[in-house]
């Protein structure tokens, strides 16, 4: 009964997010990489700091105006999204849905692209979507 009350619940969440709007960013918000550069070298772990302005942070799960939370997308295309669901959570697309505002990566060596997307507290982009330049980095 536990388990399907949760399921149910889970469903309403999920049918509840896709019947949402999506939001409009802040005015000239803006997302970037404070580390690594793009171009950059390093060696796993690494650590990646996000970069936000005209915005804030805040949990996922937590409505405050003008507020979303980090998704980091590696090797993959923005245009890849479908923007009108809740960004899935896969190992390409990766949720900081505590706040975080910076992570230790490990990546296998070689090139890697990462490109940073900010959503709101349902997990959905806004509109316009509000995503990072996409960076190459190579790993040692
Ligand atoms: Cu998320």
């Amino acid at each position: 009964m536990k388990r399907l009350l949760f399921a149910l619940g889970v469903m309403l969440i999920a049918a509840f997010a896709a019947a949402q709007e999506r939001t409009a960013p802040g005015a000239n918000a803006e997302v970037y990489f404070i580390a690594p550069n793009g171009g950059a070298t390093v060696h796993s772990p690494f650590t990646v700091r996000f970069g936000l302005k005209g915005m804030g942070v805040a949990p996922a799960g937590v409505k405050f105006d003008n507020t979303g939370h980090f998704h980091l997308l590696i090797d993959s295309d923005f245009d890849s999204l479908k923007l009108d669901e809740p960004l899935p959570a896969t190992d390409k697309l990766l949720h900081f849905g505590k706040g975080q505002t910076e992570t230790n990566l490990t990546l296998p060596p070689g090139k890697h692209t990462l490109e940073i997307v900010f959503a709101d507290y349902l997990h959905k982009s806004f509109d316009p979507p509000l995503h990072s330049k996409k960076i190459t980095i190579t790993v040692e």
